[in-house]
């Protein structure tokens, strides 16, 4: 039996009820600290494996859990074990979900409403699997100058999973998507923490819905999701920044205009063009698709390299919303091409890895610049917004030479 139909009997099956309960009502912390080396404000957080299902993760916050991956995880590979994966609630998050009597309500401008159960959605169209990014559009916020409002993440709010579930489209098709349709519409079983807050919804335009690459998944990495992750369903939409993949997906609506909503039309916007700190009324776009990234990973910042030697540098990159066309190390006057690995699809991940002849002195201000196919380019300086959304300025770093 492949890994697919393994994990689609898993989600209707298998996966009876998630629950986390009193462990993460209470996980108990301990002292080890992690320096996130964030510029102009508090940097320490804990490091703790206090969470259900979770190895060692940067503590954020609490409850509702914000946990942030250490960035050693990724020097292992393009796959961000689930262990090890970013965990983001906005509000809070149901610690308990019957998969039995979990329904999927798809309504709005469609044809004929229907309430689906899990297994009406798992053989509602062929099982897809997609390795795609799931990166929190405050990514790297807290590394902005000037600072910024949100969570402070270091760059670990983002990791790379093998999604499986079936097309978006496939299931609008159990409804019949009607005249008119402009978005489609995505709620989770989580309900804001204080009265009259927005809930937590999010839409996309209807030629991104109908995409053969975009899910309502149920795997991740060959197991069913966790609670933290959105268990039973989450949408996937690959290229895009995550606030868009909803999770514990319970509501699908389909729109035939704009929608107004808090998080769509409120929050989760950038500038439309560059602005100072000082400016505070100007057009803004929503945050859509992710641009361009690159990291080192072999090499922390300031870390030793020893003179006089050939230096392998090695790191992760990615294309964002089209495949990673090239990436380059810059700094220190030269721009040298970096060798690609292996291609897991224009979502993943993607290693590359440059070697330096010989270490003369220290390495200033070193970084990879990565390219896509869309002709997106990392930029040498940050473009700062109020929100410190889609941070892709090229990262730097000094390595010492002894
Ligand atoms: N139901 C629900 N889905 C959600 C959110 C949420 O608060 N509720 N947060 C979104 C945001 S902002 C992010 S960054 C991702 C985080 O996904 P992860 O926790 O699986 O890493 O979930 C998205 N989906
Ligand atoms: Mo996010």
């Amino acid at each position: 039996m492949s890994d697919t139909r393994l994990s689609r009997r898993a989600l209707i099956a298998g996966a009876g009820v998630g629950g986390l309960g009193a462990a993460l009502a209470a996980p108990a912390l301990a002292q080890k600290l992690v320096d996130l080396g964030l510029p102009g404000g508090p940097s320490l957080r804990p490091l703790e494996p206090a969470f259900p299902g979770k190895g060692e993760m940067i503590v954020q916050r609490i409850r509702p859990p914000l946990l942030e991956t250490p960035m050693e995880v990724f020097r292992e590979g393009i796959i961000t074990p689930n262990d090890r994966f970013f965990v983001r609630w906005n509000w809070d998050m149901p610690t308990a979900v019957k998969a039995a009597d979990h329904r999927v309500a798809v309504g709005g401008a469609v044809k004929q409403a229907v309430s689906l159960t899990l297994d009406e959605i798992a053989s509602a169209g062929e099982t897809v699997e997609v390795v795609a990014i799931n990166q929190c559009a405050g990514n790297g916020r807290g590394l902005s100058e000037p600072r910024v409002t949100g969570t402070q993440w270091g760059n670990g709010a983002m990791g790379c999973a093998k999604w499986t579930g079936v097309r978006l489209k496939d299931v609008l098709a159990k409804a019949g998507v009607g005249a008119g349709a402009k978005r489609v519409r995505f709620a989770g079983l989580d309900v804001p923490l204080t009265d009259g807050a927005p809930q937590f919804i999010k839409s996309i335009p209807m030629d991104i819905a109908m995409r053969d690459d975009v899910l309502v998944a149920w795997g991740m990495n060959d197991a069913p999701l966790s609670i933290l992750h959105g268990f039973p369903l989450r949408i996937v939409v690959p290229g895009w920044f995550s606030t868009y993949w909803v999770k514990m997906l319970a509501t699908i609506e389909v729109l035939t205009g704009e929608d107004d909503s808090y998080y769509v039309a409120d929050s989760y916007r950038m500038p439309a063009q560059p602005v100072t700190p000082e400016d505070k009324d100007f057009p803004t776009v929503p945050i859509e698709a992710m641009p361009p990234r690159a990291f080192i990973t072999s090499h922390a910042d300031g870390a030793a390299v020893a003179r006089g030697k050939p230096l392998v540098l090695e790191g992760i990159a990615m294309g964002g919303d089209a495949a990673l066309a090239k990436v380059d190390l810059v700094g220190n006057g030269w721009e040298l091409p970096c060798t690609l690995g292996p291609d897991e699809g224009p979502y993943a991940f993607r290693r590359w890895q440059v070697t330096i002849p010989q270490v003369t002195a220290n390495l200033e201000q070193i970084g990879v610049r990565a390219a896509n196919a869309k002709g997106a380019v990392q930029p040498e300086q940050l473009v700062w917004n109020p929100s410190g959304y889609a941070r892709n300025v090229i990262e730097r770093i000094t390595l010492v030479a002894q």
